[in-house]
């Protein structure tokens, strides 16, 4: 049993082969940590430190595992439609499915979440339906607003920009005397911009009920997370707000829900925000338009693959005699079974609709483009096209 989970034991498991830009973002420099606490729960073996243990049942260990084999089938899936001109541009998260599934697991209803654009596990396990998702990627304003009764945020492109009005949201909260939270993830690179700090701050003076979750996947877009920072230790940033601080393994679900439940009881008893760096590896594409051949070694991704999220806590089902291994491949075609089910549900809806490309756009259209719509319908009125 792996008993301890200070620095120096993260730092240990988690040694990558060396590359030219090998993201070991783990390896402790000797610098000083602070009040940061770091964890690991299940290791990599698929044992558990029973101290910082959340303890779930055996049935809920089953259900975070299908939700994580359910976000990576719809990724594969993605891919696929993506690569035969079905789907838009997208942002894969292959191996990132213990922080998606962790950072939401233990969120009720009437919290809050604002997400990244790399965030669809985290939003099937919300309640968004796959077939939206699907929508939303191929374009379909329909896709877009969250589900009746889900407290989500629309996603945001602009890098960081979503951070300060989740603080917002929270201090909303704070003034109602709720004891909801809000949880707003964002990843390595968001944490240059200024508005981050700016919100890591407000939250901090405000004592807002607010988890900040830094998905620390080791690279923003082409650039690698110790080309971006000093320091590889992004939890320090919230240190220096003075804000509580983990570093926590991303790719250990039962180390994610273990920060995630320190974090809200936080929140949730007026305590003010934490920060969550949660570590952890972009093994594929930043988007379907990105090929990170072109400028990183394809070896510095073997060691995270060793690391699988989802792999890693097969292996602690296995010893716990919960799940063999016929098993888990029925899940996992169970699981294709639904995502593929979504698919026909999304193709039912996606038809193309030409004339509507003017729409959405502003509450009140100016005239130049009422012209050029006007024009636009007389064309396809030529062309006899619906
Ligand atoms: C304000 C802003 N600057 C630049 C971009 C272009 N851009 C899109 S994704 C990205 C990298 C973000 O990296 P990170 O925050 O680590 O998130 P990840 O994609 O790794 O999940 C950049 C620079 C943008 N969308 N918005
Ligand atoms: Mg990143």
């Amino acid at each position: 049993m792996s008993m301890t989970a200070g620095p120096r034991d993260l730092a240990a498991d988690t040694q990558s082969g060396t590359t030219n830009c090998s993201h070991d973002c783990m390896d402790t420099k000797p610098i000083d940590l602070g009040d940061i606490e770091v964890l690991q729960v299940l290791d990599e073996q698929g044992n558990v430190n029973p101290t910082r243990d959340p303890g779930l049942s055996d049935e809920e260990l089953l259900s975070v595992h299908r939700a994580m084999v359910l976000s990576r089938a719809f990724d594969a899936r993605m891919l696929t439609m993506q690569r035969q001109g079905e789907m838009g541009t997208f942002a894969p998260n292959l191996g990132q499915e213990a922080c998606m599934i962790g950072q939401v697991w233990d969120l009720t209803k009437q919290d809050w979440f604002s997400p990244s654009y790399r965030s669809f596990g985290a939003q099937i396990q919300r309640g968004w339906p796959m077939e939206r998702l699907f929508l939303l990627w191929s374009g379909y304003h329909e896709g877009f607003p969250p589900p009746e009764g889900i407290n989500d945020m629309p996603f945001s492109i602009v890098i960081g920009s979503h951070v300060l009005p989740a603080v917002g949201i929270a201090m909303g909260m704070r003034r109602r005397h709720q004891q909801d939270c809000v949880v707003v993830n964002f990843g390595d690179g968001a944490m240059s911009q200024g508005a981050v700090s700016e919100a890591l701050n407000f939250a901090m003076v405000d004592k807002a009920p607010v988890i900040f979750v830094c998905e620390n996947n080791g690279w923003a877009i082409s650039t690698p997370t110790q080309l971006q920072y000093a320091t590889t230790h992004l939890a320090g940033r919230g240190i220096g707000f003075g804000m509580p601080s983990i570093r926590v393994d991303g790719n250990d679900i039962l180390g994610m829900i273990a920060a995630m439940r320190e974090a809200t009881a936080r929140a949730r008893n007026g305590e003010g925000p934490t920060l969550i760096e949660a570590v952890t590896y972009r093994l594929s594409l930043h988007t379907t338009a990105d090929d990170p051949k072109v400028y990183r070694d394809e070896a510095e991704t073997e060691p995270w693959q060793q690391r699988c999220p989802i792999a890693r806590l097969e292996r602690l089902l296995e010893q716990r005699d919960l799940l063999k291994k016929e098993a888990a491949e029925a899940i996992r075609s169970e699981c294709d079974a639904l995502v593929l089910e979504a698919r026909e549900r999304f193709r039912n809806i996606a038809k193309a609709r030409p004339r509507e490309v003017f729409d959405h756009l502003y509450r009140t259209t100016p005239s130049e483009i009422e012209d050029q719509r006007a024009e636009y319908l007389r064309r396809l009125d030529r062309k006899g096209v619906d």
